[in-house]
């Protein structure tokens, strides 16, 4: 756990008990802080019974005394509305801050000398992909790695503050709003694509939030940026006109006179003095696809930052297994193949998967995201059917009308079975049925977690007859 300096007596609100919330409360309570917590639901407020702090209505809060409100990320900050419990906040005149927040004041609460280092990194999509591959690479280098963040284990459950750790933090756009003084030693910003436009009123204001990323970075501290779309491109040319900080352009899409990058598979780097091939990853099948060339790019200008020779970074990531829910082959049934990418909650992400396989028996729907999926028609020439489920299936099957045989399934044990027995019956060599649903989960299922599992097993029960799946 992290323990958090200068708050000891003071009265704190947390708001929301879900993974931030908790951790949060426990990390506040072990520093001594007395801890006002709430959530909207009440099975979430039973998990502070046998705890050291008690759930309170917020209009019960001392709001004149309390330092600080700890929000979590899901609660609106100003879009589509801030929450009451923000609005309270700023009548009360409470600063709102995050669990980032509290994590960067106790790093810079250490001594100069024995300051942990941090990598941060963020993105529309790949986010998670990228921290791990991080992660993995420093603590095959030798190094003493922390993961966490937005992957799911929140920032301060991590192992206290010390002198040689390196924290390696997911963040998202909504924890980058409630952090203010966080410093990262190489923040990595992957690349921009609309997402979460709900919570933060239209592009400019999510590119904003992004951006904070590289909020109070020094000279010599390093900024890590993709420029294979226009927003990030145009961030990283101000960064730089800027000068404040190191910045690495890096690119999956063509060579970098300056910067990382990823050519069919190969790693460059063009970093001044220092140029040369880092390694070949075409072999590594967790960094399969353009979409994972740019995290390995981003990977590894974030380890040589951190100080490691391109080449053993390269080396390091033979032995990345990749993460469950992201392209994830879950079974094998005869020669058809069946692929996990739950993850995949937006356009952007499920466009990469439509372009990494041939012969696609595609899954997609769910609770849309803003901008639908007409983008994905010209990648529909992979597509042997589209399986659609969930919410947003009639408006999808709008969206692609004339551009792929669409079938209306409703749920996914009916898109599964169906995609499978297509998939098994059209005689091709090697058909892919693909969960990518370019939406959230929440109308189906609690998580994309949860309907990945689903899927799994549902792939996994598909009966096998003569040699292929039925
Ligand atoms: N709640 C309220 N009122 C509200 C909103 C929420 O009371 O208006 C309560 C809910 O009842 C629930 C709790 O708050 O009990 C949930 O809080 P939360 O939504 O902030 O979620 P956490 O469980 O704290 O998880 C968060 C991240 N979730 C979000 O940002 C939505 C997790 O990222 C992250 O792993 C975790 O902190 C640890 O850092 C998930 C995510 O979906 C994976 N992130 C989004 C993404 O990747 O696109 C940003
Ligand atoms: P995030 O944490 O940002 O949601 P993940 O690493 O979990 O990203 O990957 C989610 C999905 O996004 C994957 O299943 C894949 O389809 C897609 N994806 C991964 N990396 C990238 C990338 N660099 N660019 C675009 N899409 C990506």
């Amino acid at each position: 756990m992290i323990f958090i300096p200068g708050i000891e007596k003071r009265k704190i609100g947390v708001y929301g008990l879900g993974l931030t919330g908790l951790s949060t409360c426990e990390a506040l309570v072990a520093s001594g802080a007395e801890v006002y917590a709430w959530d909207e639901k009440a099975e979430a407020r039973d998990k502070t019974q046998n705890t050291r702090y008690a759930a309170e209505h917020p209009k019960q809060w001392p709001w004149n005394e309390l330092r600080s409100l700890a929000l979590s990320p899901g609660v609106p900050l100003t879009h589509p509305a801030p929450h009451p419990v923000v609005r309270k906040a700023h009548q009360a005149g409470v600063e709102i801050i995050g669990d980032i927040e509290f994590f960067a004041r106790a790093v810079e609460a250490a001594p100069k000398k024995e300051r942990p280092r941090v990598v941060a990194i963020t993105g529309s999509n790949g986010k998670s992909t990228t921290t791990a591959l991080i992660g993995h690479v420093l603590k095959e280098c030798g190094k003493d790695a922390v993961v966490g963040g937005n992957i799911g284990k929140p920032i301060l459950s991590l192992p206290p503050i010390e002198y040689g750790r390196v924290y390696v933090l997911e963040l998202s756009s909504f924890q980058l709003d409630l952090a203010k003084t966080l410093r990262a030693d190489t923040a990595v910003l992957l690349n921009l694509s609309p997402d979460h436009i709900d919570r933060h009123g239209d592009m400019a204001g999510y590119a904003a939030a992004k951006k904070r990323i590289f909020m109070n970075q020094r000279m010599g501290d390093a900024a890590v940026i993709g420029v294979d779309d226009a927003w990030s491109q145009g961030l990283c040319v101000r960064l730089m006109a800027e000068g404040a900080q190191q910045v690495t352009p890096i690119s999956a899409e063509g060579a970098l006179g300056k910067g990382v990058f990823a050519l069919n598979a190969k790693l460059f780097y063009s970093l001044g003095d220092k140029s040369g091939e880092a390694g070949d990853i075409s072999h590594i099948a967790a960094l399969r696809g353009q979409h994972n060339w740019q995290n390995a790019a981003a990977a590894l200008a974030a380890a040589i930052a951190e100080g490691v020779a391109p080449n053993v970074a390269v080396k390091a990531m033979d032995r990345f297994a990749g993460l469950p829910h992201r392209m994830e082959l879950v079974a094998r049934k005869g020669v058809v193949s069946f692929i996990n990418d739950s993850k995949a909650t937006n356009a952007d992400s499920a466009g990469r998967a439509l372009n990494s396989f041939d012969d696609i028996y595609w899954i997609v729907g769910g609770k849309a995201k803003e901008g639908g999926i007409a983008s994905l028609r010209p990648l529909m020439k992979n597509v042997r059917g589209v399986y659609l489920v969930g919410e947003a299936a009639r408006e999808f099957e709008g969206q692609l009308a004339g551009a792929a045989p669409c079938f209306q399934c409703g749920d996914l044990p009916t898109a599964v079975s169906r995609a499978a027995r297509d998939a098994a019956m059209s005689g091709l060599a090697a058909p892919v049925v693909l969960l990518s649903p370019a939406c959230a989960s929440y109308d189906q299922f609690r998580n994309f977690e949860e309907r990945g599992d689903v899927f799994r097993k549902l792939a996994n029960q598909i009966e096998t007859v003569d040699g292929a799946a039925a």
